[in-house]
């Protein structure tokens, strides 16, 4: 070989391998990225911890396990790690009792007891003359928890010596929705294309599904129902679960259990019978042989997540049947195969006064009346996935039913892929929130987890609707939220800030300076968000339909619960949503002393205001101003938070890499001019009401009302499922 070539040689080896600019930073590893560790010192602590790994490999879980141990420990350690079986030098030693010899002999038992089929513990112990770290489980599954546990550990760069760590989830089902269509464009989904390729499954397995399914199990995800809610009929044909089968191969060894979204009208759609009727002996067989089908294929298949009577959706009520009979139809059929029913709460009819209690008033009379292996999926608040809601009343008023959570990471309602807007503070909050079913401290996490009511089954749902964009969800900070959501499903108990400074350290950058900004600018990010839509307790105030832009101002529609005034109720006395006994009485949903909060207008917490009631616009505000002045300055103050993020943001520069600075920055400044946008929007509509000035220390609006009216019409919505 010439001298030439050998360095060629070199200069590509080093291009390939040393990590950074050949992978680029485009968001494609998300948190799993295995950049060299940067931090000298401790780079030579971690390689003098681990010269090599010991683990089976004799499933493919633990074949996974392995993969991703050795990819870890190579790209973060910087050397060539080794599997070997002989443990002469320290190790990483993975494995269960029953799989490893190593951690058979450190009597482990009584520790890993407690952690059930997934937990696992990380421990630094001595064994034969060297100290190894041990990542030990009950399960081939945990062994992989495990694994992502400890390069998590030394991607955030946690000290080893000593380590004695263990952990197990505490819900069971840790579910991810897609609202993917099968011809691939997302509901709600603001990151390309959905990431199933229907047209070239089975025969090609795109390499993206096993990042997904890595990306999904690092965070401890163990099922994924992969279509839209919104189902359509076809996904239970054979066309369609020959595909669904080669997905859910692809999933297993990670332990992600394979769901579907089914229409209740499939019966009918596709199975040749004219009625779905859920008493109906032929629809019984139907569901039966087809749960027997889809079986046969997928062995360990979860279940169905099932969206009936809900905008426009089939339901049991088309047949005067109820919920709990449309959900027992299926649980019948899943039974005899350990399946489960997703069945959600999210209802609600035209008819009715007021959205906020019908979920509520629909399903505490069916309390106890569901199969045992039917578990109630319930959004978070009583409406929608608004940037602030109360929780939702079902959670607590549901003693015989098992009930889980749905989290909505997609920003659906938070300025799609554009705005930077971190879940974590949403999702902690409504998990904190105190229920009192069974007196103080029955939180909505402790009602989800089970421990309140002692539910059979529990889960957590999160709607997440990545794409094939290249960083999977177009903002690079909605990852975090994607992120935030699996570790509270596995731990309710984490803070919404350690998860932003784990998922910060992971996605960019161990540096200080670079961390503490950034955690700061994402725990402000989901209060900034309100205060620009909707403060003080406004909901939905969006253009009707894509849920972008600002629409305070809508009023007609076929459904008045999908107006803005409907929401808003804003006249000349004042504004707010009367959920008193002197209007919808929807406050009587909650336990004491929840409810008698939120119906007292000196004690209810000024962030849920005109969730319950309808204030005066001079209404004194605990800051001393009127409701108006307020309001006014919520709307002010989420315009400055945004610039007081992008300010901060533009420090970042040459902290991180360019690629993701730059997009970044870009985005912030989209989310600035949006910001005001919203802000002028609401609160020159909210004038025409109140008949106030906007206090003269405010920069005033640039343009009149009209002006905004007019561009909810020509402004371009970044949602190519709407348009
Ligand atoms: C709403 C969305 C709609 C979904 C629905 C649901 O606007 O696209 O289909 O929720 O959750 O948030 O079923």
């Amino acid at each position: 070989m010439t001298k030439l070539k050998h360095s060629t040689i070199l200069l590509l080896a080093f291009i390939l391998f040393s990590g950074t600019d050949v992978f680029g930073q485009d968001g494609y590893r998300m948190w799993l990225k295995y950049d060299k560790i940067s931090d000298d010192q401790l780079l030579e602590q971690y390689r003098s911890q681990i010269h090599q790994i010991q683990i089976a490999t004799d499933t493919p879980t633990l074949e996974a396990a392995e993969k991703e141990l050795l990819d870890g420990l190579s790209g973060l350690l910087d050397t060539e790690i080794e599997n070997r079986s002989e443990l002469n030098r320290s190790s990483v030693v993975a494995g269960t009792p029953a799989n490893s010899e190593t951690i058979a002999a450190l009597g482990l038992e009584d520790d890993l007891r407690q952690l059930g089929d997934e937990g696992y513990l990380i421990r630094h112990t001595e064994h034969n003359g060297n100290a190894h770290i041990i990542i030990a489980a009950n399960e081939d599954i945990g062994v992989l928890y495990g694994v992502f546990g400890l390069l998590r550990k030394i991607q955030t760069n946690t000290g080893l010596d000593g380590i004695s760590y263990e952990t197990a989830p505490k819900v069971q089902f840790r579910v991810v929705n897609h609202w993917d269509n099968l011809d691939r464009l997302v509901e709600r989904g603001y990151a390309g294309l959905s990431l199933w390729e229907w047209g070239t499954l089975p025969e090609y397995k795109h390499p993206r599904y096993i990042d997904y399914a890595r990306i999904n199990a690092s965070i401890g995800i163990n099922a994924a129902a992969i279509n839209n809610v919104n189902a359509d009929p076809l996904i239970l044909t054979d066309q369609f679960l020959e595909k669904v089968e080669v997905l859910a191969d692809i999933f297993r060894p990670y332990g992600i259990q394979m769901f579907l979204s089914i229409n209740f009208h499939s019966p009918v759609r596709i199975g040749g019978l004219d009625t779905a009727d859920p008493l109906d002996p032929g629809v019984i067989e139907f569901w039966a042989d087809k749960a027997d089908e889809i079986y046969e294929r997928i062995p360990d298949f979860g279940g169905f997540l099932v969206k009936a009577d809900s905008e426009g959706q089939p339901g049991p009520h088309g047949y005067g049947r109820d919920h709990a009979q449309g959900a027992n139809v299926l649980a019948d059929a899943l039974e005899p195969h350990g399946g489960v029913v997703f069945w959600r709460a999210f209802v609600y009819d035209p008819e009715q006064d007021d959205r906020f209690r019908e979920a509520y008033d629909e399903f505490v009379p069916l309390d106890g009346k569901f199969k045992d292996n039917v578990i109630l999926q319930v959004k978070n608040g009583p409406i929608d996935f608004q940037p602030r809601e109360p929780f939702s009343p079902l959670f607590g008023a549901l003693p015989e039913t098992n009930t889980m959570i749905e989290l909505q990471v997609t920003q659906e309602y938070f300025g799609f892929n554009l705005h930077l807007a971190y879940q974590g503070p949403l999702f902690t909050e409504v998990l904190n929130e105190d229920t009192y079913a069974k007196g103080e401290g029955s939180t909505v996490a402790k009602v989800v987890d089970g421990s309140v009511f002692d539910y059979e089954l529990t889960g957590m749902a999160g709607v997440i609707n990545p794409g094939t964009d290249r960083n999977w969800t177009g903002h690079p900070f909605v990852q975090s939220s994607w992120y935030a959501y699996g570790r509270l499903a596995w731990d309710h108990t984490l803070s919404a800030e350690e998860i932003a400074d784990e998922w910060i350290r992971m996605t960019f950058t161990n540096n200080n300076e670079f961390i503490d900004p950034v955690t700061e600018i994402m725990m402000e990010s989901r209060e900034a968000g309100v205060n620009y839509r909707n403060p003080l307790g406004l909901t939905h105030l969006y253009a009707q339909g894509h849920h972008y832009g600002p629409a305070p101002w809508h009023s007609e529609s076929s459904r008045p619960d999908w107006t803005s005034a409907y929401y808003h109720k804003a006249d000349d006395y004042g504004i707010g949503f009367d959920r008193t006994e002197t209007g919808s009485n929807a406050v009587e949903q909650y336990h004491e002393p929840v409810a008698s909060v939120f119906r007292d207008l000196d004690k209810i917490p000024e962030d849920y205001l005109l969730w319950f009631h309808h204030v005066s616009w001079d209404h004194e505000m605990e800051s001393g101003r009127t409701l108006w002045e307020e309001l006014v300055h919520k709307y002010y103050e989420g315009v400055e938070q945004v610039r007081w993020m992008q300010e901060q943001w533009n420090e970042m520069e040459g902290l991180i890499d360019d690629e993701r600075f730059e997009h970044v920055k870009a985005l912030l400044k989209i989310q600035e001019r949006d910001a005001v946008r919203w802000r002028d929007s609401c609160v020159l509509y909210f004038q025409t009401h109140s008949g106030m000035e906007i206090p003269e220390q405010y920069e005033q609006p640039e343009h009149d009302l009209q002006h905004y009216i007019d561009l909810e019409h020509i402004i371009y919505v970044p949602d190519p499922w709407y348009n």
